[in-house]
């Protein structure tokens, strides 16, 4: 199905029929190599205000391809949503594909005002403050890896999982409302990146730290607490990076520690991971940089961390078994700290759930192909992808096939043991990505470029596999990229978006912190072809999944009185109750008001409290209106809180100073918008 347009009696449009019909010639010369003078001969039975523009702008034939093939009229719809990690913004951004629109920015580990996140609305100050570290509360995250929800490997638009790499913490965010439902600090881990990724049916989700934390042998890392002093010595024997699995309620949205298990690792820097399906079920695979474990010192006579981390051709792919170390933590043999249950790794070398395969050399990403079968890693110091085969790393596995050990006993598989093969792309492969025939794609950082290349059986059956096949420049200092539903057996091809991070001379000069790139490129036919630069101006975005617009089945309006936290009645929602009383609670007063808002009326609109009081105010958007949203703010006060159609929340404050303090609807609602407004009486004591 191609972008569609429901027209008015439901019936859906294509699209690319449309154009046709509407501006004939030109869809049909658009697609491989017509000049600008076929497109303004007078044969071509489009429009002349067509060729006006085309010929006023000086638009070249790529240029009207981009634009035809990327243009989504209002009211039509995307083909697909690209779910974008917002980088150090903290948050989440939401985009169409082809139109590079952003939808939606989704408030994850910042406070953001404009949904009322982390500014006196109890839910988000909860939840802020829950996914904090125990020493402050966070209101900062470096969002990584995005994942959406699992049903047997495929993507099924529940879901969402963000990474906080500098705070080692986890996120989920309900696709039916797109809000942050939870959010973890990972226990005895201080930073991550791998993750977040998902097992087959999101039973966990997973990922591995970065850099190791100082961790007390048998007692873990404890922030603020654990300390140990920095020297090479102690960094090998007293740091320790981990790979979790939080166990995921995917009726409550909710990660539960309880049931979540981790894997105690060496001190390496543990890089991208995910987990497998088909031939790879049961399997997670991690790579890492640095096995030199070098610590840097630069001003204490050792080498810069960069270059003594860069010494090894080959780093350790790490292979992890997760279902047997599921079924070992169920046998009682995990170690609980702080709040985890750990399997130490002396007992996971013993109980023969980790492995190691070289790889060159401090490589970058971690991808499996659509049947599960092919690892693939980036190269980063090398021009290579090197693609392992699962099949072989079983059997290696199950021969007891090893090359050595690492210092830790972790057994090293042999290379060419595992080894499906390697192909030479360009400079500094990193990450790759997956069409639904049999191609892979590599963003290169050095060289500047994606590169297509084909796989090998099943997911490529021609005679020419593991070959580059294609390439194309991108703008510039690209990341990660990412096709539709990649990195599940069933990608969908079409379109990739190269994550760029530098954009020099792409967009006007706004000052010396340029936005980052977004490049969107046509990847349905042989050759790869640049559509759209889409300029990112918030955070370093950072990876991105995409998924068909059919597989999310959001909701329109909140059913009256939904707590968004739990989608059920708000245990404050009584219909019709509007007011408010002061009453002591224990020996503090507290001011609690029921409102409702409504275009453009707030209930009540006079609240007198005295001073010191705390201020509860359940709030209900009593409209049914698709969009009617109200907000809610207090002058003066910090106070903010976004109410959505049929939505109760509670915001709570103390009322600290005294006056008289204006609130209104900060949401241009209606006609009267301005009127929807009250005050609260702080009297002095
Ligand atoms: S890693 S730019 Cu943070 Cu995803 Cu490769
Ligand atoms: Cu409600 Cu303005």
């Amino acid at each position: 199905m191609g972008v569609v347009k429901k027209s008015d009696n439901g019936k859906k449009v294509s699209r690319r029929k449309f154009i046709a019909a509407t501006i004939g010639g030109l869809a049909v010369g658009g697609a491989a190599g017509f000049t600008l003078s076929r497109l303004t001969a007078p044969a071509a039975p489009f429009p002349r205000e067509i060729q006006d523009v085309i010929s006023e702008r000086k638009l070249e034939p790529d240029h009207v391809y981009g634009a035809l093939k990327t243009y989504v009229p209002g009211g039509w719809q995307d083909e697909f949503i690209m779910f974008s990690s917002g980088g150090h913004s903290g948050q989440v951004l939401v985009f169409g594909i082809p139109s590079m629109k952003l939808y939606r920015v989704i408030a994850v580990f910042t406070p953001e005002p404009w949904q009322g996140y982390g500014y006196g609305d109890v839910k988000t100050m909860k939840l802020l403050e829950k996914g904090s570290n125990g020493i402050r509360f966070l209101t900062l995250g470096d969002t990584h890896h995005p994942e959406i929800s699992r049903t047997n490997a495929e993507f099924d638009g529940e879901w969402l999982f963000i990474g906080d790499k500098l705070n080692a913490r986890k996120a989920s965010i309900s696709l039916k409302d797109f809000e942050t439902k939870d959010i973890v600090k990972i226990p005895n881990t201080q930073t991550q990146h791998g993750g977040a990724c998902a097992s087959p049916n999101t039973e966990y989700v997973s990922c591995g730290s970065q850099f190791p934390a100082p961790w007390e042998p048998g007692r873990g890392y404890k922030p603020g607490v654990t300390y140990v002093q920095l020297t090479e010595t102690n960094y090998q024997e007293y740091f320790r990076g981990t790979m979790t699995f939080l166990r995921f309620d995917r009726r409550t949205g909710k990660f539960d520690l309880a049931n979540s298990f981790q894997i105690e690792l060496p001190p390496y820097m543990q890089d991208l991971e995910i987990i497998g399906w088909g031939p790879s079920d049961g399997w997670a695979f991690t790579n890492s940089i640095n096995t030199e474990m070098a610590i840097g010192g630069v001003l204490e006579g050792r080498p810069p961390l960069e270059v003594a981390a860069s010494q090894n051709d080959f780093d350790y792919l790490h292979i992890v078994n997760w279902k047997k170390a599921e079924e070992i933590v169920r046998a009682g043999k995990a170690k609980e700290m702080n709040g985890i249950k750990v399997i130490t790794l002396d007992t996971a070398i013993k109980e023969g759930i980790l492995f190691f395969a070289p790889e060159p050399k401090s490589p970058h990403g971690c991808d499996i192909s659509p049947s599960g079968r092919y690892i693939v890693i980036g190269g980063k110091l090398d021009p290579q992808v090197t693609i392992y085969d699962i099949e072989k790393i079983k059997e290696a596995i199950a021969d007891q096939r090893f090359q050595g050990e690492d210092p830790y006993g972790v057994p090293i598989l042999r290379f060419e043991d595992v080894k499906a093969a390697q192909i030479e792309v360009g400079l500094g492969p990193l990450h790759d990505e997956f069409d639904d025939k049999g191609h892979g794609y590599v963003s290169c950082f050095i060289s500047n470029e994606v590169v297509k290349y084909t796989l090998g059986p099943p997911d490529y059956t021609g005679d020419k596999p593991f070959q580059v096949v294609d390439r194309i420049p991108i703008h510039y200092n690209i990341g990660h990229l990412a096709t539709p539903e990649s990195n599940s057996p069933s990608p969908k091809g079409k379109y990739l978006v190269a994550l760029n991070k530098w954009s020099v001379d792409r967009f006007p000069n706004v000052g010396p912190l340029l936005p980052q790139n977004f490049q969107l490129i046509d990847i349905s036919g042989e050759k790869m072809r640049l559509l759209y630069d889409c300029p990112i101006g918030l955070g370093e975005p950072h990876y991105a999944k995409i998924i068909s617009i059919e597989k999310l089945k959001p909701l329109e309006v909140y059913e009256m009185g939904t707590d968004p936290e739990t989608f059920s009645k708000h245990p404050q929602y009584v219909e019709g109750k509007v007011g408010y009383e002061r009453k002591k609670e224990g020996d503090r007063w507290v001011t609690e008001v029921w409102m409702t808002l409504i275009r453009s009326t707030i209930t009540p609109d006079i609240i007198r409290c005295k001073q010191g009081d705390l201020v509860r105010i359940h709030m209900t958007n009593i409209e049914t209106t698709k969009d009617a949203t109200h907000a809610f703010a207090v002058a003066e006060y910090n106070v903010m809180a976004s109410i959505e159609p049929g939505e109760t929340a509670t915001v709570e404050f103390v009322a600290d100073k005294p006056g008289v303090f204006a609130y209104y609807c900060v949401e241009f609602c209606s006609p009267l918008h301005l009127e929807m407004a009250g005050w609260l009486e702080v009297e002095p004591v």
